[in-house]
């Protein structure tokens, strides 16, 4: 019997928890978490993502707002608006929506945000905290992935996890949390990528599978062990003209095939995705909290 994993309901659930939170700030009469988002350039999907995020702040009461710059923009202009929002105490998360235009060296202008705001968890200061164990803003679609773990007290101590994608975005990060010495860790993990000859032989071995490649449908059932809990990373659009939008999300998992083999698996939508956005919040109101007690000292 295969459970489904409900992204959407279990991020509902995160973000009445942090809505509550955020109501309580204001019967104090406190200032509530603010979020800067800032998206360069005009990619479609790009400005979905950034206008979901403004929504779930709305949605929980936080204060947020959306920096949408030309496409013409330079470094030296976005470092600096970065810089404004560093130095600006209403807002405790910056981030800036990637993937950035070409001419933009992507690490530099992590490099420009406040460790402390950092809610994308992508600055080297959070990576490496996160690689040494220590307490740090995580990065929001891993830790989306590994809160689902949780949620549903799927075990991962001593388990193998194969992670398939090398990426800093998920890839990395997912790995790296997941082999921690820590509750909802402890595993034994495998990370492969392109340069894998035969993925199936990793595939197969897996306890639990993680499919961050960025290819639709990639993993089909004969690549997973019977019982496997797969959770499917990949958003990829692909062309549908029975869809309004003239395309349809899948992930990079055949979902169709690999659900009755699996014991638990994500679905796309609705599965890992809106937990990216939940652990962003949420990463905002850790922000907040560290950032407001360190004024009081
Ligand atoms: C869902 C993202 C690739 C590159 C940059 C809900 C999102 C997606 C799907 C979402 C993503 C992917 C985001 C669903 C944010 C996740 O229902 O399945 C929410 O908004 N995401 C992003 O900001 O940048 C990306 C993927």
């Amino acid at each position: 019997m295969t459970t489904l994993i409900d992204g959407k309901k279990t991020a509902a659930d995160i973000l009445e928890e942090l809505k509550k939170k955020c109501d309580w700030l204001k019967s104090l009469s406190l200032d509530v978490p603010g979020l800067v988002t800032i998206l360069v350039g005009s990619n479609p999907a790009s400005e979905a993502y950034v206008n979901s995020k403004a929504k779930a702040c709305n949605e929980v009461g936080m204060k947020s707002k959306t920096e949408k710059l030309p496409e013409s923009t330079t470094e030296v202009e976005l470092a600096a608006l970065i810089k404004q929002y560093n130095e600006d105490d209403s807002y405790h998360g910056i981030l800036v929506q990637l993937p950035l235009p070409k001419h933009f060296n992507e690490n530099k202008i992590i490099e420009a945000i406040d460790p402390r705001k950092d809610v994308d968890g992508f600055h080297p200061f959070s990576v490496g905290n996160l690689v040494i164990g220590k307490d740090t803003l995580l990065p929001c679609t891993p830790h989306g992935v590994v809160e689902l773990l949780k949620r549903y007290k799927i075990p991962t101590d001593g388990k193998h996890v194969v992670v398939v994608g090398r990426s800093n975005i998920v890839g990395k990060p997912v790995a790296n949390m997941l082999l921690q010495k820590k509750e909802s860790a402890n595993a034994i993990v495998t990370i492969c990528h392109s340069a894998s000859k035969d993925i199936s032989y990793f595939t197969k071995q897996a306890d639990i599978l993680i499919a961050a490649i960025g290819k639709p449908n990639f993993i089909t059932a004969e690549m997973i062990k019977e019982g496997a809990v797969v959770i499917d990373v990949g958003i990829n659009r692909v062309e549908d003209p029975n869809e309004k939008k003239g395309y349809k999300l899948v992930g990079d998992v055949d979902f169709e095939s690999t659900a009755p083999k699996a014991s638990f698996i994500t679905p796309v939508p609705g599965g890992v995705g809106p937990m990216t956005i939940a652990m962003l919040l949420q990463n905002t109101f850790l922000a907040y909290i560290k950032m407001t007690n360190q004024k009081l000292k």
